[in-house]
């Protein structure tokens, strides 16, 4: 078992501002590193997040708003961090990839590359998109427009650049891919990924001749470096910073990449590839996660439902809100979800956990009984919540998060129905029954605050609290709608 953690998001282009979609990434990596906070500890768990500051397309928004690039991505990262601080991110450290601590790693990384021989100069003429910032061919347009924008037309272009020797890392590739199955989590997009390599890999252009809002190339300063070879960096760059001593050593190579399924290639083949060649070891696992749509709608500016996570949050609570996604579809999969599964997730939490808390911190004090002494819980009562327990750990270690959620309902469902069979408030129960029951009750949940913990922070230490002082509290309080 490692005994260290490192959690990543992608570095967001800082290109307006996040909306729930994009929360949903940081999300996984948040819960994630919540829980390995929990079962590592703090020291010994790293969450980064950040913001993918170069390139035309920020030039051209910078640009477009009468302001420098630099003083555009400024104004941007600001209002990034300002709505992860918003929505309670637990991140260790904000990478901006204009930091030049980081622009010179990324120096540094392509220079290696370049001096071992896996960099050439060459020209290339193409089909380049400038919202991905990626060349594409013919036969990858869908209907003449870029497969990820569907309203740009990628522009013939041709310049001299140096190329990655990507085709050299196909066997290596398909070799880490057989050795660790599991490099790519799910086991779907481990295949999807498989395939893509076998299909064979031609090298990629990785400087700019036109794009000057970028790092320069360092053996040829007239170029920049193409910004997903300098964005993917980030992960280790920000690791060799002083005042993350040591960082380098504890947190690589047990990096966590959890990324949506439209930048898979460049998690899953490239960098590990710019890695090898550079002469790093590659990390641990790239966590891919689908797209979700609101009701059956894209979600952008255009359909009007790019919301702030912080809307929601205000009205529903933090908690709530990451509880509705991650415990609507699995990780891997693409969904849809709208407001009315928000509140419906929002009353199964009031029903299942409020409920119960609610019901065994009345009782308990009700019939003055001892709670929570774990060593007088029923042998098989406790090897039931144990064996639940075990499940919902081997699913959250896999990233199953959806999985690991319904396990934890799994157990407030049988505790309800638990208290419901045993009626602990009947008059003619005896004190030692009522004892028994209340105290199993209180041991279980106990252990399903542990286990929401890293889903719902808030609510999970308030519920803590709340047990522990024998406090009633009403943990998800009655949503007034405004229809009404
Ligand atoms: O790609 N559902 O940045 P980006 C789920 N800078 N996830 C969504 C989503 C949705 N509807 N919409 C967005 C970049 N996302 C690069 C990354 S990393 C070295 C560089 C999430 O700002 C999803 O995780 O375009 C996707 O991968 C990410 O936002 C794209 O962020």
């Amino acid at each position: 078992m490692n005994k260290n953690f490192y959690v990543t998001t992608p570095i967001f282009y800082p290109t307006g501002v996040p909306h729930i979609g994009t929360a949903y990434n940081v999300f996984i990596a948040d819960t994630l590193a919540r829980y390995y906070r929990q079962k590592l500890g703090k020291e010994n768990t790293f969450f980064l997040t950040g913001t993918d500051e170069h390139g035309a397309n920020i030039a051209k928004a910078a640009e477009a708003q009468g302001k420098t690039p630099q003083e555009y991505v400024d104004e941007y990262a600001a209002k990034y961090q300002e709505v992860w601080q918003g929505v309670n991110l637990s991140h260790d450290y904000f990478i901006r990839t204009t930091d030049p601590r980081h622009e010179k790693f990324a120096q540094e990384l392509i220079q290696k590359s370049f001096d071992n021989g896996d960099i050439y100069e060459g020209s290339y003429e193409g089909l380049y998109c400038e919202s991905c910032e990626a060349y594409y061919t013919e036969a990858d347009l869908v209907d003449g427009k870029c497969p990820n924008h569907p309203t740009k037309t990628p522009v013939f272009t041709k310049e001299k650049n140096y190329y990655f020797k990507l085709s050299k890392y196909q066997d290596f590739l398909l070799n880490l891919y057989a050795e660790r199955p599991d490099f790519v989590q799910p086991a779907k997009w481990a295949a999807y990924v498989r395939g893509l390599v076998e299909a064979g890999l031609q090298d990629i252009p990785v400087t700019r001749a036109n794009v000057k809002w970028g790092v320069p190339v360092p053996f040829d300063p007239e170029q920049t470096i193409y910004v997903w070879y300098d964005a993917l960096p980030n992960y280790l760059s920000t690791l060799t910073f002083p005042e993350f001593q040591g960082y380098e050593e504890k947190f690589w190579p047990v990096a966590n990449h959890v990324v949506g399924k439209d930048i898979i290639k460049f998690h899953a083949i490239l960098w590990p590839a710019m890695l090898k060649s550079a002469g790093y070891e590659v990390p641990q696992h790239v966590l891919v996660h689908g797209f979700f749509t609101i009701n059956g709608q894209k979600i952008g500016k255009s359909n009007n439902n790019a919301i702030d996570p912080r809307d929601l949050a205000a009205k529903y609570g933090n908690d709530v809100v990451r509880y509705a996604l991650l415990s609507e579809f699995q990780v891997g999969n693409d969904g849809d979800f709208n407001i009315d599964r928000l509140k419906v997730k929002y009353e199964e939490l009031a029903n299942s956990w409020g409920n119960l808390l609610a019901r065994v911190v009345h009782l308990a004090n009700n019939k003055e009984v001892e709670i929570s002494n774990t060593a007088n819980v029923e042998p098989e009562f406790l090897t039931k919540l144990e064996d639940l327990a075990a499940k919902y750990t081997q699913h959250i270690e896999v990233k199953e998060l959806f999985e690991a959620l319904q396990t934890v309902g799994q157990i407030t469902e049988w505790a309800n129905k638990y208290i419901d069979e045993q009626k602990p408030w009947e008059k003619d129960k005896s004190p030692e029954d009522v004892a028994l029951a209340l105290n199993n009750l209180s041991v279980l949940l106990a252990k399903v605050n542990e286990l929401y913990a890293p889903f719902l922070p808030e609510s999970a230490a308030k519920a803590t609290e709340a047990l522990q002082k024998r406090e009633k509290i009403i943990l998800f309080p009655k949503i007034e709608d405004e229809a009404k």
